[in-house]
């Protein structure tokens, strides 16, 4: 019997559903940007943040993604911008058919700007792709500057790292320069923020680098 090889990978139901999405957003000139963190890092705070000053520009929302509560969608609501709320239950990361329900449910039309924050967790988030544009990996410099080397899946899979809580620099153990070491021993084209959503401390250049993408992703045809 003759054999034949295939050298093709096999997308898995997620790559084939993210690959659609990923077209719908296209289609829609919407830039997506999906955030990643452990719990706490500072996902939602960095959000209210940046969207505060983005909002009255361009067509944004947000999809957040939790084990359980309303709470984040609460508070993205609460400066004015659409949040909807996924709650997974058990599961700790989100999935492309999910988002693709609730872009139905928000339309996916005259959207600029869609942020997904994912479950709080630096493994499986890694995994899974939504079809965006953009993933960004936050760390808080309460975590330890060793992290991209014990999570090197979900640094290698970002395009941004995001250094948060920088303010808290001087009451802990957190080498800045190590981390960003140790990230870009993982992925050395990493695009690299240190922000503070406290003082607010780096959130002019984020702000800058998200709007620069909005407009390119205008200009894509
Ligand atoms: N000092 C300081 N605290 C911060 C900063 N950013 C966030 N926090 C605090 O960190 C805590 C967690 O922030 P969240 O924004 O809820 O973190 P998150 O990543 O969205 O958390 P989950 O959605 O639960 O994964 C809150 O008490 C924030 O006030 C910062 O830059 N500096
Ligand atoms: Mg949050």
């Amino acid at each position: 019997m003759e054999k034949i090889t295939i050298n093709q990978k096999i997308l898995s139901k997620n790559d084939l559903n993210a690959m659609h999405l990923r077209n719908k957003f296209a289609t829609n000139k919407t830039l997506v940007i999906n955030m990643m963190s452990s719990p706490g890092s500072g996902k939602t705070s960095f959000l209210e943040k940046v969207l505060v000053r983005l909002k009255d520009k361009y067509n944004i929302a947000v999809i957040e993604g939790d084990l359980q509560t309303e709470n984040d969608k609460q508070r993205i609501e609460a400066i004015g911008v659409r949040a909807i709320q996924i709650q997974t239950g058990g599961a700790c990361h989100l999935e492309a058919s999910e988002i693709d329900k609730k872009c139905q449910e928000l339309g996916y039309e005259n959207l600029d700007l869609l942020i997904i924050e994912n479950v709080g967790n630096l493994v499986c988030p890694a995994e899974y792709d939504l079809g965006q544009d953009i993933n960004i990996v936050m760390l808080s410099v309460t975590e330890g500057d060793d992290k991209p080397l014990k999570y090197p899946t979900i640094f290698f899979n970002s395009d941004i790292f995001i250094l948060n809580k920088i303010d808290l620099l001087p009451y802990v153990d957190f080498s800045v320069e190590k981390a960003l070491e140790n990230a870009r021993t993982i992925k050395n084209n990493l695009d690299i923020f240190q922000i503070s959503c406290r003082n607010d401390e780096g959130l002019d250049n984020l702000q800058a680098f998200i709007e620069t993408k909005i407009l390119a992703k205008k200009r894509c045809s």
